[in-house]
């Protein structure tokens, strides 16, 4: 019997040693220390032996078992080490490599462009409006002294919507300041940029959607200086603080009096050049007085306040900004033009 304990030592012991996984190990202690297990079944023979031997039997057997279970705990202890090592290895990371460079979009030059203009006259106290793109035409022509009959309001140059032509795409923004004027009290200091849309072929320079800023200042005792003042500032910071701007006499229906505004060419600076188209200005922006009629329409008091507004193309601020030659590629979103900006 002792024999038989040594060789289930011996034989454990060994296995053990040579066990090369966890699953591997319990599979032994199964095996030898388990209840039908080798060791086990020694110890049901102890009832075999004398009052003298069955002790030293006891003994012996409890040896080989303390002997087993050290061991056990000990492979245990070392597989789990290699274990994790192994995981270690194989996970291996190498955080000096260079990573994958993820590729940033751009801006589209017209987000620029109305960023930019947006930008500076929040910094002169402007708010920005939005409203409707579907507009009536009460708002987009009769409130703004184009009453019905106007040449402006021809179905040619009009999207109209309905069939009695009341509601319309709008054609500019000034409907969302005519909104702003029936709802607010002056102090008005807004702009309202935004798609407007008009009965035109595409052509280099023409779409028949398009972005537009108008802006608008009501108050008391505001002038034809206030006007330009704001426009000035508007152009030395888009353009840089040595442009030159001029007012030339104009008419729009909404306005008295009315002018067109030109920039000094800021290529050949008013010598003339392909730029200028030999001018030696380019036209930039429509302005005015609010006509008194626009005042009333929207129920505020030409006698107590006076108000100057101006319109004008964001399409075009990009392209001279941005040195774009045709409309066109604003709208074709090709990457190769985008990537430019
Ligand atoms: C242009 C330039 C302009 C306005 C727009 C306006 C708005 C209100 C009252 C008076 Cl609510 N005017 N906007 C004024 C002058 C010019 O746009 O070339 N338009 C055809």
């Amino acid at each position: 019997m002792k024999e038989q304990l040594e060789q289930i030592r011996l034989q454990a012991l060994t296995a053990m040693d040579e066990a090369k996984d966890a699953a591997e190990l319990d599979a032994l202690r199964v095996r030898f220390l388990g209840k039908k297990g080798e060791l086990t079944a020694v110890l049901k023979q102890m009832g075999k032996l004398s009052a003298e031997e069955r002790p030293i039997m006891g003994q012996a057997a409890n040896a080989v078992r303390a002997a087993l279970e050290e061991k056990l705990e000990q492979r245990k202890t070392e597989l789990q080490a290699a274990a994790l090592e192994a995981q270690l290895k194989a996970e291996k990371l190498d955080v000096t490599i260079p990573g994958t460079p993820v590729a940033t979009g751009y801006k589209h030059p017209m987000t620029k462009a109305l960023d930019e203009a947006t930008d500076i006259f929040v910094s002169m106290g402007f708010t920005i409006v939005e409203g409707p793109e579907v507009e009536l035409a009460d708002y987009n022509f009769t409130k703004l002294n184009t009453e019905e009959g106007h040449p402006a309001r021809d179905r040619s140059d009009t999207f109209y919507i309905t069939e009695d032509d009341s509601v319309l795409l709008r054609t500019q923004t000034s409907p969302m300041q005519i909104r702003v004027m029936e709802q607010m009290k002056p102090p008005i200091r807004i702009i309202a940029p935004g798609r407007v849309f008009r009965k035109d072929e595409v052509d280099a320079t023409h779409s028949p959607m398009f972005h537009q800023i108008e802006g608008l200042v009501v108050d008391e005792g505001i002038t034809m200086g206030d006007l330009k003042g704001t426009l000035e500032m508007l152009v030395k910071k888009l353009y840089g603080e040595d442009s030159v701007i001029r007012l030339r006499p104009h008419h729009f229906p909404f306005t008295e009096p009315s002018c067109e505004v030109d920039i000094q060419c800021f290529k050949c600076h008013g010598e003339g050049c392909s730029t200028c188209k030999g001018e030696g200005w380019i036209e930039l922006l429509g302005a005015g007085m609010v006509h008194p009629k626009v005042l009333r329409n929207c129920g505020v008091d030409p006698d107590e306040y006076s108000g100057f507004a101006f319109g004008f193309g964001l399409e075009r601020l990009a392209m001279g900004r941005f040195k774009i030659s045709d409309l066109r590629l604003i709208f074709e979103n090709d990457i190769r033009f985008l990537e430019q900006f």
